[in-house]
């Protein structure tokens, strides 16, 4: 592939960071709070411009209903927020797990009460959603049970269905609505969206405007995840994903730090049906859904991010006639070669010249260190955090 085209396909590779991904964050056994967090929604959004900045390919931001939006806030207010720190609002995401109302679900809850206010809920974020012209509402719900018989599965199913399809078809023509499967956690015997298959099924009895969301996270140990990506974009049902690694389950590990070849196949695939199989691609929501407890959060992202360029960039260079050609002599060895000799390019030099050629830094994670960002927010944002008579969380060095 040329030079050229190459650099094209970089500059149409958009990743959304999530706004939860600036702020402290923890396990159920705890959190380490950082001096340079953010605390609000003003704060998520400058630190998700400082990541488009350095890295020229994050236009969008993901927003958590719940967690950006207290009340009162009005939306365009924050759009033009977003607007101001060189970003735009990107998927809303409904929050249908964290009140007390849904201990026993949302959409597929048995309690009318619950299953009520998750779809007064979801249509306020379509409202936000027109507000802040996004295009996208991401779902994804904790439903499901935690003992055998404790409710009826396909009763729930059903529920789900139902649900799924008011708020499709309340959504404008412009909205794509993202469903989101995850097997386990916080249900932990049976989950409502359990895998692609439900999300799939789900999808298709909603809309023509709902799609699979393949969050990278949500699978058993040794799912073939590319397998499901190529299977999902031959159906034209993949929406988009949520990226992060895992080592265990649900784990929110920065993307490639465990398994960089899994990360290199699915965006393989993703290729091989653009530039063989015909398929439009690039309608695909790519957004990072991590949290990061231990690492500085900023550098976290850009790490991300970068990662992700690498990866697809080097899944563009599959030489696919070479490709074709040992598939159809049945020869194995040269046709897992054509991926591993791409996978084991170093794609660093097109990288450093593609951001050059965009008046970037070649390499963001040093340039965003060197600007002294970091040491500076925190400053502020402990200073604020005092005013504001909230635990300052002191240093962490
Ligand atoms: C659930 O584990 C999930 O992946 C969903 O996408 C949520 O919106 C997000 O994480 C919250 O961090
Ligand atoms: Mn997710």
């Amino acid at each position: 592939m040329e030079r050229d085209e190459l650099f094209a396909l970089l500059d149409a590779f958009e990743i959304e960071t999530p706004s939860w991904g600036y702020a402290d964050t923890g396990t159920r056994f705890g959190k380490f709070l950082q001096p340079a967090a953010a605390s609000t929604v003003e704060e998520k959004l400058q630190d998700a411009g400082v990541v488009h900045r350095y890295t020229g390919c994050c236009p969008s931001v993901a927003v958590h209903v719940l967690w950006d939006f207290k009340p009162g806030t009005d939306p365009q207010e924050v759009a033009r927020l977003a607007e101001q720190n060189g970003v735009r609002i990107g998927s809303i995401n409904p929050n249908l797990f964290q009140e007390q109302v849904y201990k026993f679900g949302s959409a597929s809850s048995p309690n009318d009460g619950a299953r009520e206010e998750a779809t007064q809920h979801v249509l306020d974020c379509i409202e936000i959603g027109r507000a802040t012209g996004s295009d996208w509402l991401s779902l994804w719900m904790a439903d499901g049970t935690n003992y055998p018989g404790q409710d009826d599965i396909v009763a729930r199913k059903r529920r789900m269905e139902d649900a799924l399809k008011t708020w499709h078809d309340a959504m404008p023509e412009n909205m794509t609505m993202l469903v989101e499967y995850k097997p386990f956690e916080p249900a932990f015997y049976h989950t409502d969206i359990a895998d692609w298959g439900m999300a799939y099924l789900y999808s298709k009895k909603a809309g023509p405007r709902a799609k699979v969301l393949v969050d990278t996270g949500h699978h058993l140990q040794g799912t073939n995840i590319e397998q499901i990506v190529a299977w999902l974009l031959d159906e034209e049902m993949l929406g988009g994903f949520h990226f992060n690694d895992r080592k265990y389950a649900d784990d929110d590990l920065t993307l490639g730090s465990i398994d960089p070849y899994a990360v290199f196949r699915i965006f393989h695939e993703i290729r091989n049906a653009a530039e063989e199989g015909g398929r439009d691609v690039s309608q695909i929501a790519y957004m990072i859904d991590q949290s990061h407890n231990l690492k500085p959060k900023i550098e976290a992202m850009i790490q991300t991010v970068t990662t992700a360029q690498e990866l697809y960039l080097k899944a563009c260079l599959v030489d696919r006639s070479k490709l074709r050609d040992a598939q159809s002599r049945m020869n194995i060895v040269d046709a897992e070669e054509c991926l591993r000799e791409a996978f084991n390019t170093n794609v660093k030099p097109l990288l450093h010249e593609w951001r050059e050629k965009k008046g970037m830094d070649a390499e963001p994670l040093q340039a965003y260190r060197a600007s002294g960002y970091e040491a500076q927010a925190g400053a502020e944002r402990e200073a604020a955090r005092k005013e504001r008579g909230e635990v300052a969380t002191g240093s962490y060095a």
